[in-house]
């Protein structure tokens, strides 16, 4: 027996009618504590690293990356305005008690998503926007293939990141002996390897993969092909703010969605005349959705306009072509063999 009979057979009259049209109206949509104060200020204040690929202000200091590129899309659900969000440095052990502290609204900055930081530190995370890996940046001359051949090393970890724990767990598991040198700032990271203190550093692969072009030789170094833990990265905010959480997950949606629709910055205006109903809903040509969920009706449609769709994200900031030259692989859409997925727009 479903909910609206069982109202029915324990309620009598008008009582019954009152409450299950209740039941029945869309559930509305107000405005959480977040969303009011974001409105309130004008603008979206997201914590991020600075990995070049990812989060880096460019020449003229306007930040540019595949992370920056989500708050700007965020900026348009919101703004209507790629610009109305402020990017602010800060580091791995900082952040997450900068986030809970209301100094930031939403952190960009490759956080893996793990049960600990959902269920003890009360945070909530938004879709993964990058399978990542933790990966191990050594010294060629060390001569070694693979993590177990460390044995004996002095490697550097990043304070308050997943790698401090997943460092510790692959040498107890593995049986091996290593020399942990837990460092917080970022630049004293990168200079650990280029001036000797450690041997190796270990952190998400991509990030390595971007730290190794920092360094004075490059080439003296060697990313290893092995991955030590799954890190999913995704946007992290407060617990408690449903309604943040939502906007956050659609406008992430909205870029993967357009993706598997082929929809891209140059050509989402042609669509715009499409008969498909799945397009119609999607870019707010039919304006029910977005009347639904009390966003713009057509804030995919502004999204891909001012950002382009998830793989454009992907290709212009870390894909083929630029310095980092990241394949798609587990980033590539699930219709291609990937795990980008998006639930439909209905
Ligand atoms: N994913 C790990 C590591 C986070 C992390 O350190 N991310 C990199 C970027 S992917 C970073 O912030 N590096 C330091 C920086 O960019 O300042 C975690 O959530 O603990």
């Amino acid at each position: 027996m479903n909910a609206i009979s069982l109202m029915r057979r324990h309620l009598k009259g008008a009582a019954a009618a009152a409450l299950i049209a209740a039941a029945m109206l869309p559930m509305a949509a107000h405005a959480g504590p977040t969303l009011d104060k974001i409105k309130e200020r004008g603008v979206i204040k997201v914590g991020v690293g600075t990995t070049p690929g990812f989060f880096t202000p460019d020449s003229n200091g306007r930040w540019q990356g595949f992370f920056v590129d989500f708050g700007r899309a965020l900026a348009v659900t919101v703004f209507d305005d790629p610009d109305k969000v402020e990017f602010t440095n800060s580091s791995p052990q900082q952040r997450l008690p900068a986030l809970q502290s209301g100094e930031f609204d939403i952190l960009l900055s490759g956080v893996t998503e793990t049960i600990t930081r959902a269920f003890k530190l009360g945070f909530h995370f938004g879709p993964v926007v990058f399978y990542d890996g933790q990966g191990l940046l050594v010294r060629k001359d060390l001569g070694v293939a693979k993590g177990e051949d460390l044995d004996g090393a002095t490697i550097g970890v990043q304070s308050g990141t997943t790698g401090e724990l997943n460092i510790a767990d692959f040498f107890r598991k593995t049986g091996k002996k290593f020399t942990p040198v837990t460092i917080e700032e970022t630049s004293e990271f990168t200079k650990a390897l280029d001036t000797g203190r450690v041997d190796a550093l270990t952190q998400d692969s991509t990030d390595l993969a971007a730290k190794r072009t920092q360094l004075k030789s490059p080439d003296d170094y060697v990313l290893l092909p092995e991955r030590l833990s799954k890190e999913p990265l995704a946007p992290a905010v407060r617990g408690g703010d449903d309604q943040w959480l939502e906007i956050v997950n659609w406008t992430v949606f909205a870029t993967v969605q357009a993706e598997e629709l082929g929809i891209t910055k140059d050509n989402v205006d042609s669509f715009l005349t499409s008969d498909d109903p799945t397009i119609k809903r999607f870019l707010g040509v039919d304006p029910s959705l977005g009347e639904a969920i009390g966003l713009d009706p057509k804030f995919a449609y502004h999204i891909i306009k001012a950002v382009g769709n998830y793989g454009e994200i992907f290709e212009r900031n870390v894909g083929k072509g630029t310095t980092l030259n990241f394949d798609r692989g587990y980033n590539q859409l699930w219709t291609k063999g990937g795990l980008i997925y998006s639930p439909p727009f209905r």
